[in-house]
This record gives structure tokens, C-alpha cells and sequence, in this order.
């Protein structure tokens, strides 16, 4: 508590909802992780002073649900293509505007996988997050690039077998090794430690984009309890075992391309 210059206490203002979403309910279930994906991201923008100028690509799919009630400029795209939209409107916007996606696993590395890597070969200045539940959520759960080795999923009744299913993706190591990258990172929102940690990756991953860089990328694992047939907080505690196969962590991290 402050006192003004009128000799009025008042109360300085140290947590409550961000000015730049809209109150009205989010169509994710109960329970799903990729809202608190979009929440890390929002805090971030606000922090860096850049939210004005942020606009916001989203893929086909649950990933994005969280900035449909945002308060900034936002467009949807062809699944899979945001990068290569984001990149026009960067482009458009002459570096000024900070634009980044907010993709699914299935969007980003099945159907967007062509898309992500020549994003990153051009060293893109653009920021891609993609949101790892290890399945397609949107559509009832089938079997992603993602999804676990055993993991039960409608197109895998008897769990993903590597020999008839191939083996699981790990895309932020992938991209961490094509030259016009700047930064890339695997976070999670299974605790407060992870929560922080994927917050502090978020911002580093901006702020690459805002130092004009090269291309940078977080993926966050995020939890599905719908199609994971778990409940929220048991569907938290799985998260574990993504952990597991993907780690958390920086995978480059450049002051400069070489
Ligand atoms: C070209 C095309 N193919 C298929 C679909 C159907 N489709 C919509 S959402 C989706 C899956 C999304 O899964 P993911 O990207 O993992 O995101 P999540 O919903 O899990 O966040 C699919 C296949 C589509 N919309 N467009
Ligand atoms: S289906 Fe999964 S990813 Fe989609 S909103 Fe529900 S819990 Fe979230």
C-alpha cells in the first residue's frame, strides 16, 4: 500500500488478470494444458513492453484456444502453415511487429514439418512455439510424431509400436541443429519449477526475435486429460513420463548466427 499525494492510501496492484484478456470462457476441457502454454507466453509479452506490437498465428487445433480471448492482432491459419505465414506478416509489418505461432505437435511436426524446417533454414525472424500433448487433441486423440512409445491413442488401440509406428520425434533437438536457428528449448508446465523455467525460455526465445536474430522455437509439453482418458491432476503427474523422453532444456542458444 502506497499514499498518494492527497494523503489517500492506495492499493498498488501486484497480481490480478493481465488488461489484455477478454473475461469470457476458453472452449479447452478441464484440465488442459495448453491455456497455461498461452498464459506463460501473454505474461512474457507483457513483461518485454511488446504485446502492442505481438501478433499471434495460430494452427488448426486445441493449442491456440488460449489467445481467443486475447486483446491482440491474431489470425488462424491453413494447418500446418503458420511459420510461412508468420513470415508474411513479418514481412508485411517491415521487422516491426514481434510475431510468433502457437501450433500443435500434429500441426507443427506431421502436417507442418516441411513448413517448420525451411522456416528455420531461412533463419525466419519469427518465434514458433509448439505445444506437445503427444496426440491430436482437436480431432479424438489419434497418434502424433509425438506420441509415446506403448501410448494408447485411437489410431494406436494397442499402444505405438516403433516397428509399425516409427519412433517418437524430438523437435526441439531437430531444429537446435539447422544453421539459420537462434534458439531452441523444450519446456513444461507440470510444476511451478517447469512453469518458471518454460517462462524464462519463452522470453529468451522473444527476445531473439526482438534482437533481430535468427529463428527461434520452444516447445512446451503440455497435458490432454480428454484424450489421455486421465483426470487433470493425474494427467499433470503423466507428464512425468513425457519428461521422460523428451528433457527439458536449452538446446541453442546464439548471440548470432554463424
Ligand atoms: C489439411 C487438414 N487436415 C486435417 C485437418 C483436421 N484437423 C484439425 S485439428 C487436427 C489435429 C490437431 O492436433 P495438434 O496439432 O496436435 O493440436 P492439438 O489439438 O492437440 O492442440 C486435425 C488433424 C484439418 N483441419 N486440415
Ligand atoms: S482435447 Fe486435449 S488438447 Fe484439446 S482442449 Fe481438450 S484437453 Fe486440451
Amino acid at each position: 500500500m502506497t499514499v498518494n499525494h492527497s494523503g489517500v492510501i492506495v492499493k498498488e496492484k501486484i497480481y490480478g488478470p493481465s488488461p489484455y484478456l477478454m473475461n469470457f470462457p476458453l472452449p479447452s476441457c478441464s484440465g488442459c494444458g495448453s491455456p497455461m502454454a498461452c498464459k506463460i507466453i501473454m505474461d512474457v509479452l507483457e513483461e518485454l513492453g511488446v504485446v502492442e506490437r505481438a501478433i499471434v498465428v495460430v494452427g488448426i487445433g486445441c493449442a491456440g484456444f488460449g489467445f481467443f480471448r486475447t486483446k491482440m492482432d491474431m489470425t488462424m491459419c491453413a494447418h500446418g502453415a503458420a511459420p510461412s505465414v508468420a513470415l508474411g506478416i513479418k514481412q508485411a509489418n517491415y521487422d516491426d511487429a514481434i510475431v510468433f505461432t502457437v501450433q500443435g505437435d500434429g500441426d507443427c511436426a506431421a502436417i507442418g514439418a516441411g513448413y517448420l524446417v525451411n522456416s528455420a533454414a531461412r533463419g525466419d525472424k519469427i518465434t514458433v512455439f509448439m505445444l506437445n500433448n503427444t496426440n491430436y487433441g482437436t480431432t479424438g486423440g489419434q497418434m502424433a510424431p509425438t506420441t509415446l512409445i506403448g501410448q494408447v491413442t485411437t489410431t494406436t488401440p494397442g499402444g505405438r509400436n516403433a516397428i509399425a509406428h516409427g519412433y517418437p520425434l524430438h523437435i526441439a533437438e531437430m531444429v537446435a541443429t539447422i544453421k539459420g536457428v537462434a534458439y531452441s528449448a523444450r519446456g513444461a508446465t507440470n510444476n511451478f519449477a517447469n512453469y518458471q523455467r518454460t517462462r524464462k525460455y519463452v522470453k529468451s526465445a522473444l527476445q531473439k526475435q526482438i534482437d533481430g536474430v535468427g529463428f527461434s522455437f520452444v516447445e512446451i509439453l503440455v497435458a490432454c486429460p480428454v484424450n489421455w482418458h486421465l483426470e487433470p491432476i493425474k494427467a499433470m503427474k503423466r507428464l512425468e513420463e513425457v519428461i521422460a523422453e523428451y528433457p527439458l532444456g536449452e538446446f541453442r542458444d546464439l548471440e548470432a548466427l554463424d
